[in-house]
């Protein structure tokens, strides 16, 4: 029997949402993107003609109901548009506390970790090759016989780049063994636990992606805004330089939470070199 969304992203960390967006909208975000492609990555918030994607309706009600509470946006969106393969494989988490069981987020004393990163795919799968691995669970469990499995696929993807060789057929044979590999096409969405481990893969053509991150309103989600803003140098993040247009146009749509004005201190909290 096939799962509903919610009590696969019960029993996993993440749903996928295969056909999300329409014909249109593709082609709407394609152009968008395309606009845009090979600059350096951009902050949703300062690219208005992608706001409107934050605001969509069926898709709020879809992360509402996953979590069974109200959710904000938190401000960790961007968008990536590339006409270079990406031959990237960064295993990480998208929360502070990078490090399982390991600081606040993993503490549940002050409420549940409900933080949902979102991920919105333009691109044919057929061309790109483009998929998300996941370790399902990996938001729940550690996972140690993976962890070696990972620091062994790193080891031997660069002894075989040092000697030249074409490794992504290698690689995508490795990261299939342990992760779950999600084909993504275009429209697709797929939404995931921000503390579950997840990896890009290698793509043969242009990508177009867009990512978003939701929250309900409690000490995980402030402390993810916290850190995008303050404990991180990704450009962009700078709490006066976000258009007043969008703070309206969020608490229009009921998703605005606030941006403090300064650092705090997160336990546990991991800086990605
Ligand atoms: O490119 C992707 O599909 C994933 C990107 C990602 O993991 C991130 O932006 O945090
Ligand atoms: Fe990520």
């Amino acid at each position: 029997m096939k799962l509903t969304s919610k009590n696969h992203f019960k029993k996993y960390g993440y749903t996928v949402l295969r056909n999300y967006f329409s014909k249109d909208e593709i082609e709407y975000f394609k152009n968008v993107l395309e606009d845009q492609i090979d600059k350096p990555s951009q902050r949703l918030f300062n690219q208005e003609k992608l706001w409107h994607v934050v605001g969509n309706k069926k898709l709020i009600n879809i992360m509402n109901d996953l979590v069974e509470e109200k959710t904000y946006f938190l401000w960790h969106a961007d968008s990536k548009s590339t006409s270079i393969p990406e031959i990237e494989y960064g295993w990480h988490r998208d929360n502070p506390c990078r490090q399982f069981g390991l600081g606040d987020d993993w503490d549940n004393k002050n409420g549940p970790y409900k933080v949902l990163r979102v991920g919105m795919y333009f691109q044919s799968f057929k061309k790109s090759k483009s998929s998300l691995n996941i370790f399902q669970n990996s938001h729940k469990k550690k996972i140690t016989f993976s962890q070696i499995s990972l620091f062994l696929i790193k080891r031997i993807s660069r002894i075989l780049n040092l000697i030249n060789l074409k490794t992504s057929k290698i690689e995508n044979y490795f990261y299939n063994l342990i992760g779950t590999n999600i084909q993504t096409d275009s429209g697709d969405v797929i939404i995931f636990s921000g503390n579950m481990l997840h990896s890009a893969t290698s793509t043969k053509d242009k990508k177009y992606a867009i990512f978003l991150t939701f929250g309900v309103n409690n000490i995980h989600s402030e402390n993810h805004i916290n850190y995008y803003f303050y404990h991180r140098k990704i450009a962009g993040y700078q709490k006066n330089t976000i258009p007043q247009a969008f703070i309206n146009f969020l608490k229009s749509n009921g998703i605005f939470m606030h941006i403090p004005d300064e650092k705090k201190n997160i336990r546990g909290v991991s800086i990605p070199k």
